[in-house]
């Protein structure tokens, strides 16, 4: 059953939206499906605590965020602020058991300034039973709270549809990188679309606004133009996150990059190939996708030398002229708003 009787509700401040974080956890560490011991109990809760609220929370904020716009004047009760929040914190729950997940493949040391969670000592390879609880309690919350609702079977279809869409980017980005023999040749801009459109573009920001739709009682059959420019604007984030892995400073965005060393199909590499002569391309031949800090500081005095910070800040500004522009072809002022006001989220974004 719902809602602001467990405590949620509010005007929609990111202090309430944690709030309801703790309401969510609460509900899990007493699930009456399983028989918790103390130790298993505790278990979850720091393992939950370390890995689904250290975030920005952009894509948990978007649904609440989205859900007003779309009420336009009409404001919304407690419990349908209860609701689109604890939406917002299934998609974190998502996040999370994608990141715990992608640290271990991508081997990677630290996100959200601490260590990956499988690099917790005593955590290790338990952290992929981790994920998949974390993706459970999505499950349970969702059965927990909106059950009986007119949109629940389509809500449930949503996840599922975007997990297996994440899942599958993630399948790209990995047998990109390790398929047969290192060759950059094969690395092109239609590729790393494909790979980013999958991993991240679906559940970051389709799926926050999808959320806000169904809670409004739309049918997202007919938002096809929407779910296009959400997969252009996640497609333009996943861009940054390739930018930021290189120039991010590690301190500010809570991760240190990998890359290069994991021979990943990012952006950057993707555009160094396109602007490089014979020379340079040896060096990036010989030197991309190396465990080693003297190849990577290579690579990266490469980039230097193409330019590459001055090429994506041109990507950033055309790319943004064109969603506006697509974003304003839209019929509906408060579907405008509510993209507009995801995609000044993170515009410009330096984490
Ligand atoms: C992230 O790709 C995609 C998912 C689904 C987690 P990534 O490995 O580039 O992310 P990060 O840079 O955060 O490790
Ligand atoms: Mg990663
Ligand atoms: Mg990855
Ligand atoms: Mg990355």
């Amino acid at each position: 059953m719902a809602a602001a009787g467990n405590g949620g509700g509010g005007g929609g401040t990111k202090e309430e939206f944690r709030r309801i974080y703790d309401v969510l956890k609460e509900k899990l560490l007493r699930d009456p499906a399983f028989e918790f011991t103390e130790s298993s109990r505790q278990w979850i809760d720091r393992m939950v605590d370390y890995n689904v609220p250290g975030g920005k929370c952009n894509r948990g904020h978007s649904v609440v965020d989205s859900y007003k716009l779309l009420k336009g004047a009409k404001v919304p009760s407690e419990e349908e602020m209860f609701l689109a929040s604890t939406l917002g914190w299934c998609i974190e729950w998502l996040q999370a058991y994608f990141l715990v997940l992608d640290d271990i493949m991508d081997e990677s040391h630290t996100r959200r300034g601490q260590p990956c969670w499988f690099r917790v000592p005593q955590v290790g390879f338990i952290a992929i039973n981790d994920g998949i609880i974390l993706r459970n309690h999505i499950s349970r919350i969702l059965r927990l709270h909106f059950k009986g609702k007119p949109y629940f079977a389509d809500l449930l279809d949503l996840f599922n549809e975007v997990e297996f869409k994440t899942a599958s980017g993630q399948l790209l980005d990995l047998i990109t990188t390790h398929e047969g023999e290192k060759d950059l040749t094969k690395y092109n801009i239609g590729v790393h679309r494909r790979i980013v459109q999958y991993k991240t573009a679906y559940y970051s920001f389709y799926l926050p606004v999808a959320c806000a739709l169904l809670l409004s009682g739309e049918d997202l059959i007919n938002y096809g133009a929407v779910e296009n420019i959400l997969v252009e604007m996640g497609t333009y984030f996943q861009v940054q996150d390739d930018y930021l892995d290189c120039y991010g400073d590690p301190e500010f965005i809570g991760k240190i990059g990998t890359d290069i060393e994991d021979y990943k199909c990012s952006w950057l590499v993707v555009q160094a190939l396109e602007c490089t002569d014979e020379s340079q391309k040896r060096v990036l031949f010989e030197n991309y996708g190396k465990n080693d800090p003297a190849c990577v500081a290579k690579v990266k005095n490469l980039y230097k030398e193409l330019n590459l910070e001055a090429t994506f800040h041109d990507y950033e500004n055309k790319s943004y002229n064109k969603m506006i522009a697509d974003i304003e072809a839209q019929p509906s002022l408060a579907v405008q708003n509510v993209l507009k006001s995801f995609l000044h989220k993170i515009y410009k974004r330096q984490k």
